[in-house]
């Protein structure tokens, strides 16, 4: 990544008390191994403990939201990053999944109350997609890391003045 650490974790929250899951789609895995390495990379520089994260693959982008439930279900995870990248082709398949992907995580999220970070890239070309996914402080994995954590924070937040009245 070219950034110093000092630089990237003055803009993340604590991560080292949280347990964190990655679902990584392999479809377009030239796309989507660079967002996972831009979310761990964002999830280390927050403090998070190597053993507090887990990393489950899916299919593709269409299966990512089905994974980020069962995630949820084991209670064992404060936030769920979902990655996958979603590349325009020649037939309306593309606008169908990132339908279906789009509207799942966000019911598989409040459905289960654990925050789940859209990290699913919607591009026209490659090209894009690979611009969105560079090593460096843009990459969207580092972004939907970043969010799920910040999720997770405010919700163990909210969680601790709902103990106090
Ligand atoms: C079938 C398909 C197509 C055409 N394009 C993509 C894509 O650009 N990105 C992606 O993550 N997955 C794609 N898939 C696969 C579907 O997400 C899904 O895995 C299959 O339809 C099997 O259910």
């Amino acid at each position: 990544m070219r950034h110093t650490s000092d630089e990237s974790a003055a803009a993340l929250p604590d991560a080292s008390d949280l347990r964190v899951a990655l679902v990584v789609a392999r479809f377009n895995a030239d796309v989507t191994s660079r967002l996972r390495d831009g979310a761990l990379e964002a999830l280390a520089v927050a403090g998070a403990a190597p053993d507090a994260v887990e990393t489950v693959e899916a299919p593709g982008a269409f299966e990512v939201p089905f994974a980020a439930r069962a995630l949820a279900a084991t209670g064992r995870f404060d936030a769920i990053v979902c990655l996958g990248c979603l590349i325009r082709g020649d037939t309306p398949h593309f606008d169908f999944i990132a339908s279906a992907v789009t509207h799942g995580i966000e019911a598989a999220a409040r459905e289960t109350g654990v925050p789940m970070a859209f990290g699913v890239l919607t591009t026209n070309t490659l090209e894009q997609a690979l611009e969105r996914a560079a090593m460096d402080r843009t990459n969207k994995g580092w972004e939907a890391a970043a969010a799920a954590v910040e999720m997770a924070r405010l919700v163990r937040r909210l969680a601790q003045k709902g103990d106090r009245s």
